[in-house]
């Protein structure tokens, strides 16, 4: 008989990606961390309760024998908030998440404990734990998840009429690529790690929804396997998007696999048109000369091409917004999200930007890819707000969204135009340039732990070098 209560919660954020804005939906749930963790708590023995306080208040009254709060970095502060409210009524608070992992002596200070990484080999300790009424501390697993046997998530928790995209599903863990300004390779490690197919399936079978997305850092970062999953999507009527790298996505055979299984949308971080900055963030397999011809072929199989800029680079002038959004609207791309460098605390990124001493801001509010919490190279703060602000107006302007309709083409036109419609209302986070330029602060108590070490040498020595404010 179950007798006892876990409430799991999602801090709010600003984010028009999990914001309600047309029909009382969100663009996203962010809630694939804890659905994950609901689905490791026997449910014979424990009720869940699963609170986005994004679409809903947080019922603090709640009984429950313990709360868990998921947080990524720019909303993290909230979460602490609500930690101390619940430790404040003598509810013990456990965290976990991208930021708690690579912060957790900071997160220590709101809760009484704290995941650091992957929760599934380590929940059933701290259940036992719960039971004994000591749930104290770090809990690591000492390796990766073989992603075999994993249990399903608790999609039924879901308030699944408040998202558009709703229903993530993981196929894979880590990336073989090692962008500085990304957390995946020094969390979920520098190799793939695969579900077995025959999981993948069921899992999407008994999932519930018939429109998924897969929620894999690149989905094509392993070409056999990509297309092995797909020959076994096919002919089940789903729709499906993911993530994908730029050189993956010119095979024109995982195209047509993709177009055969239900794609609808490829996801691909292109994230600058100079070659330059690529390379200075390691993002060696991108090759802008190639970006138009990819996104034409792309859509020539059907499927809408969403890209992913960023703009902040050392190499960035003021030319860069427009050139960028030019070229967007020029190539055709269906939709795109322009992010603004962050520095996210245990990236390679954070130890070079704290090396040359440029962090201004640690108000970890504004890590939200739309505030400058650093000092760029060869733009001011109110250069890159304003660009990136001009960017987002450019491509979204009532033109350019005429002219990319894909009026005579097979690619969806009800996703084309939820995106778009999401995209150009929701822009950047605030319009205000000043309030977009964080102000300096104190340094952070703690320094943040990559949960793993990266594995290249001459960048375990900046990590060890720079682990300092
Ligand atoms: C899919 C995805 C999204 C999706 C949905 C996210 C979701 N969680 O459902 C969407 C599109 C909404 C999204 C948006 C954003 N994202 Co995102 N996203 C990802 C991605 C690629 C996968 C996340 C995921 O679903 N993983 C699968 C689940 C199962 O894993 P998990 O969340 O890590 O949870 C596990 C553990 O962490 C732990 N755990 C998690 N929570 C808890 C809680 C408790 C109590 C416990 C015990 C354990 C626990 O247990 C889980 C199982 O092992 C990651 C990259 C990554 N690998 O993390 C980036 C990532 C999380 N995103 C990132 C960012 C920056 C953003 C945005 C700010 C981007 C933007 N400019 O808008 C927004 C923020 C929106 C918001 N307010 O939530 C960054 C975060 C960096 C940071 N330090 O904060 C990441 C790490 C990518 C990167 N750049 O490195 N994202
Ligand atoms: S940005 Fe993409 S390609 Fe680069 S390390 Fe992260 S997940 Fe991999």
């Amino acid at each position: 008989m179950r007798t006892r209560r876990i409430h799991l919660i999602n801090p709010k954020t600003n984010s028009f990606t999990t914001r309600p804005m047309y029909f009382n939906r969100a663009l996203y749930s962010p809630l694939a961390g804890l659905l994950a963790v609901a689905a490791l708590i026997p449910d014979d023995q424990y009720e869940v309760v699963l609170t986005d306080e994004n679409i809903e208040p947080i019922d603090f009254d709640l009984k429950a024998d313990l709360v868990g709060i998921s947080a990524m970095t720019s909303y993290v502060n909230r979460g602490y908030e609500i930690a101390d409210s619940f430790r404040n009524r003598n509810i013990p608070v456990i965290m976990g998440g991208v930021h708690p992992s690579f912060m957790p002596q900071e997160a220590l200070e709101h809760a009484d404990a704290v995941v650091v990484g992957e929760a599934e080999l380590v929940m059933g300790k701290v259940l036992d734990d719960l039971e004994q009424g000591n749930v104290k501390g770090i809990y690591q697993a000492d390796k990766l998840h073989p992603m075999v046997n994993m249990s399903m998530p608790r999609y039924d928790l879901l308030k699944s009429n408040r998202y558009v995209n709703k229903t993530f599903i993981q196929t894979s863990r880590g990336c073989h690529h090692a962008c500085t300004f990304c957390a995946e390779h020094m969390m979920y490690g520098l190799r793939f790690r695969y579900r077995p197919i025959d999981e993948v399936v069921k899992e999407i079978e008994e999932c519930g929804e018939r429109v998924i997305a897969l929620n894999d850092a690149d989905f094509f970062g392993n070409a056999k396997r990509a297309a092995q999953l797909m020959r076994a999507l096919k002919g089940r009527g789903i729709r499906w998007q993911a993530g994908v790298n730029s050189r993956g996505a010119l095979n024109d055979e995982l195209l047509e696999l993709a177009a055969e299984s239900g794609c609808y949308m490829l996801s691909i971080g292109f994230e600058s048109i100079s070659r330059e900055a690529l390379k200075s963030v390691h993002k060696y397999q991108n090759r802008p000369e190639t970006f138009q011809a990819l996104v034409q072929k792309i859509q020539s199989y059907g499927i809408l091409v969403f890209g992913l800029f960023m703009f902040g680079f050392d190499e960035d002038d003021s030319s860069i917004f427009e050139e960028t959004a030019k070229f967007n609207i020029a190539a055709g791309y269906d939709v795109c999200a322009y992010s603004v460098l962050t520095p996210y605390p245990g990236t390679l990124a954070w130890y070079e930007m704290l090396r040359q001493k440029r962090v201004v801001s640690y108000d970890w509010d504004k890590y939200d890819q739309g505030h400058i919490v650093y000092q760029p190279m060869k733009l001011t703060p109110e250069q890159l707000r304003e660009g990136h602000m001009r960017a987002y107006k450019l491509f979204y302007s009532v033109p350019s969204i005429f002219r990319r309709f894909p009026t005579n083409s097979s690619r969806s036109k009800f996703y084309w135009s939820t995106y778009n419609l999401f995209f150009r209302k929701g822009e950047v986070t605030g319009r205000n340039i000043a309030d977009a330029i964080a102000k300096p602060t104190e340094v952070p108590r703690h320094l943040a732990q990559p949960p793993l070490m990266p594995e290249r040498k001459d960048w375990q020595k900046l990590v060890l070098d720079n682990n300092h404010y």
